[in-house]
């Protein structure tokens, strides 16, 4: 094991006699580990996380970020307890250092963080219902709503996130560099991404114009982002808050769509199988407006089907910025791991073009 786990979990506050502590989910960016204690006899998890502190400069702000909007949400379900002692709705609680701060760094400078471990509820890679789809993402939506009405501006963890013609032009800066020689192989991939580039402005210009407002969002909501209940299926626990800020909430939408909708792993080979299912879109958008919708305009909602393209085609962007780059954002497995990440994603962006009809149709009879 890389860290010392025992040591970093003598300097939160937890008590009892620590375990064992094993690396846990699919996550790209953090290392997630689920440890375990012994607390008087009785067994009791928690997560442990070590920070990518290359891809969040600033884990003292980001961890402030993530202290307000689980408080702000925190209080909310306190006074939905009130009403509804039944509710399984929780957020993720920060177990605080011995220090009282919300992390420890070690003695390498490592940044860790811990919260409760929510029990009796998993991730789904892939979605398997569409009552799942519609759970998950009626949890995202109510997440944005519950956020709604926090005072102040929460701090930028990663400048630009989704701002897609940026990614573009990190992806031809990336093209001019051909740091990893691997220019040759990515033609058609490049053709596809730069015969939509008139496309990739058109929210962030719609913001510049005043037209579409900010708001505080997710900005990662993959679907293996939100916990299902195991015993109610429904979505209890908005989980992975490091980008929580200020942004729009398509791109949110846009990312269920991304995640939820194709029945292959994000880094399948056969591109066969990666296809937009109608009836997972229409479950995640039925569930979305339940969940976030009291706070939409008509011409944010009327954007929610592009948001789906939009964003699969920024994560093929992305994936294939870093394969040129040489594999130094995502963690890879194989050499061409990140060339067939970008793959599935444009298969995704074309088969969600054939349906783009279909989806803007649904989207407009919901309104
Ligand atoms: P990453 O940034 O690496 O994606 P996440 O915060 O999403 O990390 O956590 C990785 C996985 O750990 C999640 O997909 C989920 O399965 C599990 N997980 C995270 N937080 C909790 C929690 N509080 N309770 C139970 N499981 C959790
Ligand atoms: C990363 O951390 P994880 O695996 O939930 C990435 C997202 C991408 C996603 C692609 C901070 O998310 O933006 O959409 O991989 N997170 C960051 O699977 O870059
Ligand atoms: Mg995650």
């Amino acid at each position: 094991m890389k860290y010392d786990l025992n040591n970093v979990m003598s300097q939160f506050s937890v008590y009892g006699e620590y375990l064992i502590g094993v690396p846990y989910g699919t996550g790209h960016i953090n290392d997630t580990f689920q440890v375990t204690f012994d607390q008087g006899g009785t067994i009791v998890h928690y997560i442990l996380q070590r920070v990518n502190t290359n891809v969040f400069r600033k884990p003292e702000e980001l961890m402030e970020n993530f202290v307000r909007v689980t408080g702000h949400i925190g209080r909310k379900i306190r006074e939905e307890r009130k009403l509804h002692p039944e509710t399984r709705h929780r957020t993720l609680e920060v177990v605080p250092a011995r220090d009282g701060k919300p992390f420890v760094r070690d003695a390498a400078g490592n940044f860790f963080r811990c919260y409760v471990f929510v029990e009796n509820a998993r991730t789904y890679d892939i979605l398997e219902t569409t009552d799942q789809a519609y759970q998950a993402a009626a949890a995202f939506g109510r997440f944005q709503a519950d956020l709604a009405d926090l005072d102040g501006r929460l701090h930028e963890t990663i400048p630009n996130f989704h701002n897609t013609p940026s990614r573009l032009a990190a992806l031809e800066q990336a093209v001019k560099e051909d740091r990893a020689g691997r220019l040759k192989q990515v033609a058609p991939e490049l053709d596809f991404i730069l015969a939509r580039r008139d496309e990739t402005s058109r929210l962030i210009d719609l913001q510049a114009a005043g037209e579409l407002t900010e708001r505080t969002t997710h900005n990662d909501t993959k679907l293996n982002n939100v916990l299902i209940d195991d015993l109610t299926g429904t979505g209890c626990c908005v989980i992975d808050l490091d980008t929580i800020m200020p942004g729009l909430p398509h791109y949110d939408f846009g990312d269920m769509v991304r995640t939820g909708t194709s029945p292959a792993a994000e880094d399948e080979t056969n591109l066969d199988l990666v296809t937009m299912r109608f009836p997972m879109f229409e479950a995640l958008l039925r569930g979305y407006l339940a969940g976030a919708g009291s706070f939409l305009n008509p011409l944010e909602k009327s954007l929610l089907p592009f948001s789906g393209k939009l964003i699969t085609l920024e994560i093929g962007i992305r994936f294939l910025t870093d394969y040129l780059e040489g594999d130094v954002y995502f963690k890879t497995r194989r050499p061409e791991h990140n060339l067939d990440r970008c793959r599935t994603q444009l298969k995704l962006v074309q088969s969600i073009e054939e349906q783009y009809d279909a989806m803007r149709k649904l989207t407009d009879s919901l309104s």
